[in-house]
């Protein structure tokens, strides 16, 4: 019988914790050698059109420090486009994989499905899980539908909110969960919430991107991995993949390898497609039953509204005076509720295929769009709970004006009294 050798056991014994060590730091697998899109400060652009200027390069402006300098997400190309434009670029160092790490209290994809099944379960009169359609690798794409005499389609005004739509902004789940929370356990004792569930629909999706998401999770131990866009070949920015004015105006890249690839045409994305047909199919009787939509995404501590195509605040024909006020209205009262700022998409810089745009411009929905806090695409996880708590209110007002967005400007005798 042969007894392991003492040295073997000892060099094995060395050997794991680095052997381990070489597994878990592997680099992540990039698109092509060199071409992996990274985060970058940029400093020098001051106005929405210098703001522009740089996006138009294709680079993925993250967010906007209080000084101006913006973080983007971009690619060796962009970055020299960059420069060229004149602005200073440095290299921001890529979050430590233990900022990221997946034994957290971020929900993974299956963790958010089984959240979603336990609530349904528990509350079952006002709480109906829903299945709008797969993603490219045949994930569910999966919410719920929260509203008294759930099973049935009842004439009630309808609010919609997605989240994670970008991969990395985890926060955004939590949001979005911890409005199903707050709606579904408030109900009982609360007389805010109860009103608002017997009075609405309200269809909650924590995770549209749910490929993207899990790729950008399983790979927490790789530091830098920062998934944006879905998981086709090329992958697609589906915020820019939404078919409104999709492409129209340098808000967007043609480039496949880029953060903020449109696709190859307006809704190509199978995640775009499942939400625009589930809009879509909320047409009942002529009458599109959504009245406002919010798409959460993180970071930059923002209200946002459309049009993200065009600086013009109007659009005849598009966006008249009325409803650019409700929007307005509504945007600045959401922001004095959680201290964000309050501005239209366009502020910030130009984008088009957005999902707030097509809501508008093609469905007539009231829409937003929220740029979370938390100062970068993974807050530590003891953060969480306040962040979260710091938005709960907006959302609840939001949903609170689906029965007559022009209420906000005073005007619903004029606009909703049919
Ligand atoms: O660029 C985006 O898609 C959003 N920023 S993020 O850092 N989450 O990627 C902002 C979109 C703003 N424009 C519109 N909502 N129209
Ligand atoms: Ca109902
Ligand atoms: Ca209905
Ligand atoms: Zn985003």
């Amino acid at each position: 019988m042969v007894k392991p050798s003492r040295p073997l056991g000892v060099v094995l014994a060395l050997l794991l914790p680095v052997l381990l060590a070489l597994t878990v730091t592997a680099p992540a697998r990039a698109a092509a050698p060199g071409t992996a899109a990274k985060q970058y400060l940029v400093s020098g652009p001051a106005t929405a059109g210098q703001r522009t200027a740089v996006a138009r390069t294709g680079a993925a402006i993250d967010a906007v420090r209080p000084d101006g300098t913006l973080e983007v997400s971009a690619i060796p190309s962009e970055i020299a486009a960059i420069r060229k434009l004149g602005h200073t670029v440095t290299v921001l160092a890529a979050p430590k994989p233990s900022a990221t790490a997946a034994a957290t209290s971020y929900h993974t994809f299956a963790e958010m499905q089984a959240s979603l099944n336990a609530t349904v379960a528990a509350y079952p009169q006002i709480a109906r899980k829903v299945v709008i359609g797969q993603s490219y690798q045949g994930r569910d794409i999966v919410g719920v539908k929260i509203s008294d005499n759930v099973a049935t389609d009842e004439n009630e005004p309808e609010a919609l909110y997605i989240a994670n739509i970008h991969a990395r902004e985890r926060l955004t789940a939590e949001t979005a969960l911890d409005l199903i929370a707050t709606l579904t356990q408030g109900y009982a004792g609360n007389t805010r919430i109860r009103d608002l569930v017997n009075t609405r629909e309200i269809w909650i999706f924590p995770m549209v991107n749910p490929d993207g998401q899990v790729y950008d999770m399983t790979s927490d131990t790789q530091p830098g991995r920062m998934w944006r866009k879905n998981r086709q070949p090329a992958a697609v920015d589906l915020n820019r993949n939404f078919p409104y004015r999709w492409g129209c105006c340098g808000g967007s890249s043609g480039n496949s390898g880029s953060e903020t690839y449109r696709g190859p045409s307006a809704e190509s994305a199978p995640e775009t497609r499942v939400l625009t047909n589930f809009v879509r199919s909320r047409v009942v009787g002529g009458r599109q039953q959504i009245k406002v939509f919010l798409d959460i995404h993180s970071y930059g501590n923002l209200v946002l509204w459309p049009f993200g195509y065009t600086y013009s605040d109007t659009v005849p024909g598009a966006l008249s005076a009325d409803e650019e006020a409700t929007h307005r209205t509504i945007g600045r009262q959401l922001a004095a509720s959680n201290g964000f700022t309050p501005q239209q998409a366009s502020d910030l810089y130009i984008t088009d295929g957005t999902t707030d745009d097509w809501t508008w411009g093609d469905q007539r929905i009231f829409s937003f769009t929220f740029e979370l806090g938390g100062g970068g695409f993974y807050p530590a996880p003891s953060r969480i709970d306040a962040l979260v708590a710091g938005v709960r209110d907006s959302l609840l007002r939001m949903t609170e004006y689906a029965d007559c967005p022009y209420r906000a400007i005073g005007k619903q005798a004029q606009y909703c009294s049919a």
